[in-house]
């Protein structure tokens, strides 16, 4: 079976992590391969939104350690340049919403991964663990960015530290995801938000994104022209054009992502 399942459905592009053998955790292949359907992603217009999720009963269980430790392993100093990094990159500068759908435990590489996403949501069958410092490791992925924006300084160091279990229910409680849903339900309600974004403005949502990230990095000042910027840019898109119109004549908006 391939490391990462790939299928389009209602505009939807549904990347299935798929070692679930191994937690789906990250062997050489799968970073790739991963980057590439990433890399489809962006390229293809018939797709305006991302739902990343695992197989099984893990989201991923991030790195796979036999494979830093065999014999053909490719070397601590390669593989967040070329595996992690380049996920985390694509991820947060695609200019389309991207979902991560936590079924299960997403532990080191895998947690971040979800966390980079632009809305996580979880299963309650799922947990998420800074597994990094049980093993003599750093925090990666962009972990050390993105944790502490969510749920502040103190509770990111504490949990990176000790490497602490977070349960799906807790994880929402301290901002870490935007919601949980009972298992039962989790599939469907997690797939009902994905098709929703699908749906939506994609332009603007991929402007939100922009604009959010680069939030990190400017002054208020800065900001409110940046902001000034991409607004101009949203409203010479046909979905403004027809979200405008669709209000005026009372009916529900038909956008395009264009
Ligand atoms: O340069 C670099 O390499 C830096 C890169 C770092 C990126 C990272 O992600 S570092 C962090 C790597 N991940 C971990 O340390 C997590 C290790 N796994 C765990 O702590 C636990 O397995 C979990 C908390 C994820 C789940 O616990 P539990 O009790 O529900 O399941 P389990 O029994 O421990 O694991 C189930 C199976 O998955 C098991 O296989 P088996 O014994 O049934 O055949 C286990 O070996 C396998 N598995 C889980 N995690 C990994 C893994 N196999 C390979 N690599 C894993 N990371």
């Amino acid at each position: 079976m391939p490391p990462i399942l790939f299928e389009v459905k209602d505009s939807v592009a549904i990347i299935t992590l798929n070692r679930p053998e191994k937690f789906n955790a990250f062997n050489r292949e799968m970073a790739l391969l991963l980057q590439q359907k990433l890399d489809e992603c962006k390229e293809d217009d018939a797709i305006r939104c991302l739902y990343i999720t695992g197989a099984g009963k893990a989201f991923s269980a991030g790195q796979d350690i036999t494979e830093i430790t065999g014999e053909n392993s490719l070397g601590m100093n390669h593989i967040l340049s070329e595996h992690y990094n380049p996920i985390v990159s694509r991820i947060t500068h695609l200019e389309k919403p991207v979902v991560a759908a936590v079924n299960g435990v997403a532990a080191g590489a895998g947690a971040n991964i979800a966390l980079c996403c632009d809305v996580v949501v979880a299963s309650t069958a799922a947990s998420f663990v800074q597994a990094f410092s049980k093993i003599g490791l750093i925090p990666d992925s962009g972990g050390t960015f993105f944790l502490p924006r969510l749920i502040g300084w103190q509770k990111a160091s504490a949990l990176m530290m000790l490497g602490e279990k977070v349960d799906a229910v807790a994880a929402e409680q301290m901002g870490m995801i935007y919601r949980y849903f009972d298992e039962a339900v989790f599939e469907q309600e997690a797939m009902k938000i994905a098709r929703t974004l699908a749906q939506m403005p994609t332009v603007a949502l991929a402007y939100t994104k922009t604009a959010l990230h680069w939030a990190f990095a400017h002054t208020l000042h800065e900001q409110l022209m940046n902001e000034d910027k991409l607004q101009q840019r949203a409203a010479q898109t046909e979905d403004f054009k027809e979200g405008i119109q669709a209000f005026l004549e009372k009916r529900k908006p038909n956008f395009k992502g264009r």
